[in-house]
């Protein structure tokens, strides 16, 4: 098929998703053209399947705020008609869901059906979505696509929740490429950061609040105080500097290191004892996957869709958010030598039911359906 993906191009859950889907897509041969306004950070190589086209965002001075929306809808009209697409995967409801609907519109009037596929990825809908500033427009454009997905169970009761929809929504997990994320031998690595054998803690991400970074430094301190540990915090965001700060409060600074963005994420992983999502919102926590992959196991809150990744007692724990004496008790019990191979074994074996290979086919599906119900025609997929 042909296919158009819209997504978020830098770094972020979604975007990643987006760009790792076109990815597989192409490989599998279907032609996918990214729409975006600038080069997703995860296609920077050449395939003969991928294309990749920029929004054009003119400015004027008469413009606060220039419309972005309005740009990516032309260009969505003008990459269908010209590349001949026969379907639309815009990925986070804002605002590319709407900006899709206004494209379908217009191509109807040039006398084309193009069909509409909309991945909600979390706080498009948790937190952004549901505020009343942009509650309407986020109703109507899910309800107006032709196919809806999100990436977990809760993810799909909290759209149900939120927002009056009237149409069904699939459930298609993350999923991760684990010829990439796998565990990689990185000894040298691991005794540079931890020289006296300490067990090492890992934490990404992108520093928002709801990512509640200061409970990872709390439940680091804690542990610390019981066993020799180290902490690397990967990934920058608003909070970072707030959360140094905290990290210099409370004496732990020397046993820290913030990497900033890192592009190999993978290779820190290899050598992690244990990974830290305490999540106050988390609707699938693909970084928790990832660490998974890596035969990292998990210590999350329960929020959204991570207890449906994070089996508790068995990856690792998922508990109350906030709850960073239990998150300490549950760390401490993993990072125990008794336990923590097999709560590695066990963290991969997990890992490997969301390999892309079993989620691919979901979207394929998806698309086949909603392309058949839209145009008529039977998809050549
Ligand atoms: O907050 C983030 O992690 C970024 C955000 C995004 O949309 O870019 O991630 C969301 O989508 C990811 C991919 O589907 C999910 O794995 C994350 O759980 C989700 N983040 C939240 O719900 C907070």
């Amino acid at each position: 098929m042909k296919i158009g993906i819209v997504c978020y191009p830098t770094f972020g859950g979604s975007g990643v998703v987006a760009t790792e889907l076109g990815k597989a897509l192409a490989k599998e041969g279907h032609l996918v053209h990214f729409i975006t306004y600038s080069q997703p950070t995860r296609l920077d190589f050449f395939n003969e399947n991928l294309f990749y086209h920029e929004v054009d965002i003119r400015s004027y001075p008469l413009f606060e705020y220039a419309p972005y929306e309005l740009a990516l809808a032309s260009k969505m009209v003008d990459v269908v008609r010209h590349e001949n697409l026969e379907l639309l995967h815009v990925h986070y409801a804002i605002p590319h869901a709407s900006a899709a609907y206004m494209a379908k519109q217009i191509l109807l009037t040039h006398g084309i059906k193009i069909p509409v596929v909309t991945t909600l990825h979390g706080t498009d809908i948790t937190l952004v979505g549901k505020d009343p500033s942009y509650a309407p427009v986020v109703t109507f454009s899910i309800n107006q696509s032709d196919g809806i997905s999100a990436v977990s169970k809760d993810l799909k009761e909290d759209t149900y929740r939120h927002f009056n929809i009237t149409k069904d929504i699939d459930v298609i997990p993350n999923f991760i490429d684990l010829n990439r994320f796998k565990k990689q031998k990185k000894d040298h690595f691991k005794t540079a950061i931890c020289p006296e054998g300490e067990k090492l803690i890992v934490h990404t991400s992108n520093f928002r609040k709801v990512k509640r970074v200061d409970d990872v430094i709390r439940i680091f301190y804690h542990i610390r105080q019981q066993m020799p540990v180290k902490l690397l915090m990967v990934g920058d965001g608003p909070e970072r500097p707030r959360i140094e700060k905290l990290c210099r409060e409370m004496g732990t600074c020397q046993d820290v290191r913030f990497l900033g963005k890192l592009e190999a994420v993978e290779e820190v992983l290899s050598v992690a004892d244990l990974f830290i999502m305490p999540s106050e919102k988390e609707s699938f926590g693909l970084a928790a996957l990832e660490a998974m992959a890596c035969e990292v196991p998990v210590i999350s809150s329960n929020a959204g869709g991570l207890p449906e990744l994070n089996i508790h007692g068995v990856t690792g724990f998922a508990c109350a958010v906030g709850d960073i004496d239990d998150m300490t008790e549950k760390a401490l019990f993993i990072l125990d030598d008794a336990n923590l191979d097999t709560f590695k074994h066990n963290a991969l074996e997990r890992a490997k039911e969301f390999d892309v290979q079993n989620v691919l086919p979901l979207y394929e599906e998806m698309y086949r359906r909603v392309f058949e119900d839209v145009t008529g025609q039977v998809a050549a997929v």
